[in-house]
């Protein structure tokens, strides 16, 4: 035991930063550095989407990231779209319809999910229902603006 003791003393640390008075400030810094990424551009999603292709027009640029888990996971996820034009300029005002479809077994689902516009060419689609594992498509309307789609599918495990 003593062996253990003798051969590497612990360094002493220098805990004066973390007296009493600059606690608080410390915990105040890594509660703001939470809300300033809670309320940044990506509200908690991954900073890379898992996704990104092309609308069925070739017009827009779509890319996904998700939410609690990306890829999205069995079970509800939301899932970010954000649509770009071709020359890279958010497209905001379009209207989204999403169906999450299992195409090699020919079967959707029964919750339909929901669409809010986030700004900055971003709409979150929340409730998003995967059931079971497998090959899923969402297949997405897109109008307004620009009268497109885009069906884009991944393996959920
Ligand atoms: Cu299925």
């Amino acid at each position: 035991m003593s062996e253990f003791n003798s051969g590497n003393p612990r360094p002493n640390v220098d805990l004066s930063l973390f007296g009493s008075g600059a606690v608080p400030v410390g915990y105040a810094v890594v509660l703001g550095l939470m809300m300033f990424v809670g309320c940044g551009p990506n509200s908690g999603y991954p900073a890379n989407p898992f996704s990104s292709f092309t609308s069925t027009s070739g017009q827009l640029q779509v890319a996904l990231r998700s939410k609690p888990d990306q890829p999205p996971t069995r079970g509800v996820s939301t899932i970010r779209y954000t649509i770009t034009s071709g020359s890279g300029k958010a497209v905001n005002a379009l209207t989204l319809t999403v169906e999450p479809f299992m195409d090699a077994m020919g079967h959707g689902t029964s919750v339909i999910p929901d669409v809010s516009p986030a700004g900055d060419g971003n709409y979150d689609v929340s409730n998003v229902y995967l059931p079971m594992p497998g090959r899923w498509e969402l297949r997405t309307t897109i109008s307004g603006a620009e009268n497109d789609s885009c069906a884009n599918s991944f393996e959920v495990q």
